[in-house]
């Protein structure tokens, strides 16, 4: 990983991600992830209980990716599929799986949608629109269905410090304004059909609620 974040960069892995069979590679699932916590941290100690949050959760997906099992995480369909077929999840409370790879990658799903609105909403946005505002309301649309009250305070607040847009077109690093708006028409799609594959796969196999 290179220390500068590019949207370039982002947009390449999850590009990997995609077999051409359409499974999706946990490998650069999770390197598009890692990006993104780079570019968080950059942003202030503010960000970091969310960044701390995804890193752990990036830790769990790579112990499985060169554990003893790893021939079974290298797409998220062979991880479920194996870890259903060995009941390695715990599908109503939590129990002796707490840490399933199927309920891990779940809370990194969620948090992929939200990306997918927010970056649609600075798309389209205008120069008097407020980064805070396009976040909250994505998450509001998202994860926040997920989370505690407690938890939605505390995102509240790490909203509130958000640079503005002008910055956050500046550290995409992808050029000027309408060269960041093309990639990211062009990298939106691409976050969309991932995110949409995963959804399909969770949907399927009744995974949606994984405590
Ligand atoms: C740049 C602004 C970042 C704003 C992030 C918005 C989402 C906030 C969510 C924060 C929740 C973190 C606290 C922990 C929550 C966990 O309880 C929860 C559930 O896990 P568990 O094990 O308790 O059941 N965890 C989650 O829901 C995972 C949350 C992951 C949030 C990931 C947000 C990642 C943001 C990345 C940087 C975005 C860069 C945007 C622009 C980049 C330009 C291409």
């Amino acid at each position: 990983m290179a220390d500068t974040f590019s949207l370039q960069r982002v947009l390449e892995t999850f590009r990997s991600s995609l077999s051409e069979e359409k499974e999706v590679y946990i490998k650069y699932y999770i390197a598009g992830w890692q990006e993104l916590v780079a570019f968080m941290n950059s942003l202030g100690s503010v960000f970091s209980f969310i960044s701390k949050d995804v890193v752990s959760k990036i830790q769990i997906l790579e112990n499985f990716l060169s554990g003893e099992n790893r021939s079974h995480y290298v797409t998220i369909q062979s991880m479920v599929r194996y870890e259903l077929e060995n009941d390695l999840v715990d599908l109503t409370k939590r129990g002796s799986h707490p840490e399933s790879g199927c309920r891990t990658l779940l809370r990194l799903h969620r948090a992929l949608r939200w990306l997918e609105l927010f970056l649609e909403r600075l798309r389209t946005s205008s120069e008097d629109s407020k980064t805070s505002v396009m976040c909250s309301d994505a998450y509001n649309e998202s994860l926040a269905q997920h989370h505690p009250w407690l938890i939605r305070k505390a995102v509240g607040v790490a909203f509130c410090a958000l640079p503005g847009r002008d910055t956050f077109f500046d550290v995409m690093n992808a050029g000027d304004q309408t060269q960041v708006v093309a990639l990211l028409g062009e990298s939106l799609p691409l976050i969309a059909e991932v995110y949409q594959i995963t959804e399909d796969l969770y949907v399927k196999n009744n995974l949606l609620e994984l405590p």
